[in-house]
């Protein structure tokens, strides 16, 4: 009997321990580490899968940073949700990367008024007053757009083309750059013809589908231009189950250059990558060294960007990188 009442009180005493409230993690206990709130676009590619681990590896606790991280998906309504319990949350920073270039105009003079500083990464933001944020890095992806248009011009120059282009989120800037791009290389090459042209969202599964459907309505089309790698990847699943070989029944280009696509370049299913470099977060780090020692970091930067296609990619290229 004892020894019932003896479990029954430690069983008793667990239980409590168990279910007393623990303290809610607040901001405060984070005095001595500089608080990031970052607001991800989501986890739509390996692009962006990259990006994210790049800032988690950057704004760690072991470099004095607290980082908080929120995944929009592909959302903006949840971006500007989650850009309030940011500031209200009294972080020290904010670093957006943004799903669309507008819209941001009101949280972002809420920002301000707390005097958060907003780093914007990636993608660009369209506002009516520059001093919403404090700085941008990303890439040039109207400069991507046309590198793989030149690739296209140099390989086919004027011979007829029929183009599938595959567009990424509709109003970001990594469509709306690449997409301008084709559109003055359309413009150029009165051969080429653009034959269907549709949004993927910049995933694997929506790539595959609009191209399944294409080849179901019997569509005939030459090349597959492909904004981000992992629409691609969703295409050239589509082409091979339909028994057509990509790199030599259809070219296909791609933007992002990561590990997985480059890969393929090296089997020669994509003929031609355009890099987009998605790591970010030392960048982001360095640009909030430079703040807190009272600096001030150029508004905005472009980061250097190259291309692959077989006769450049190298498997000490490959093996060299970090995405
Ligand atoms: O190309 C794509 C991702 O904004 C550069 O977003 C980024 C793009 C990237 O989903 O894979």
């Amino acid at each position: 009997m004892k020894r019932i009442l003896l479990m029954a009180c430690i069983l008793a005493v667990l239980m409590l321990t168990a279910c007393a409230p623990t303290p809610a993690a607040t901001l405060e206990t984070y005095d001595d580490m500089i608080v990031v709130g970052f607001s991800q676009v989501g986890a739509e590619s390996d692009w962006r899968n990259a990006n994210t681990r790049s800032m988690q590896e950057a704004l760690s606790e072991q470099n004095g940073y607290r980082l908080i991280i929120d995944d929009a998906q592909q959302k903006q309504e949840r971006q500007i949700t989650a850009i309030r319990n940011f500031i209200h949350q009294g972080v020290d920073y904010i670093v957006l990367a943004p799903t669309t270039e507008k819209g941001w105009d009101t949280v972002l003079a809420e920002a301000k008024a707390a005097k958060v500083p907003v780093i914007i990464v990636d993608r660009m933001i369209e506002v009516e007053d520059d001093s919403l944020f404090t700085c941008w890095i990303g890439s040039d992806f109207r400069k991507e757009g046309d590198e793989a248009v030149g690739w296209l011009a140099q390989h086919f120059g004027e011979k007829p083309l029929r183009i599938v282009h595959l567009q990424g989120n509709l109003g970001s800037s990594a469509q709306l750059g690449r997409t301008q791009g084709l559109d003055a290389g359309l413009a150029q090459h009165p051969a080429w013809e653009l034959v269907y042209r549709d949004t993927g969202d910049f995933t694997q599964a929506k790539g595959q589908e609009l191209v399944e459907a294409l080849l179901t309505q019997g569509i005939q089309f030459d090349v597959i231009y492909s904004e981000n790698d992992n629409m691609a990847y969703g295409a050239i699943d589509a082409l091979k189950n339909a028994g057509l070989q990509p790199g030599e029944d259809v070219t296909i280009i791609s933007f992002d250059a990561s590990h997985r696509a480059l890969e393929m370049v090296m089997a020669g299913e994509i003929s031609f990558d355009v890099e987009c470099n998605p790591l970010h977060g030392p960048r982001v780090q360095a640009i909030i060294e430079k703040l807190e020692a009272g600096g001030k970091p150029p508004k905005l930067t472009y980061v250097e960007e190259s291309t692959f296609d077989a006769a450049t990619i190298t498997r000490e290229i490959m093996d060299g990188r970090g995405y």
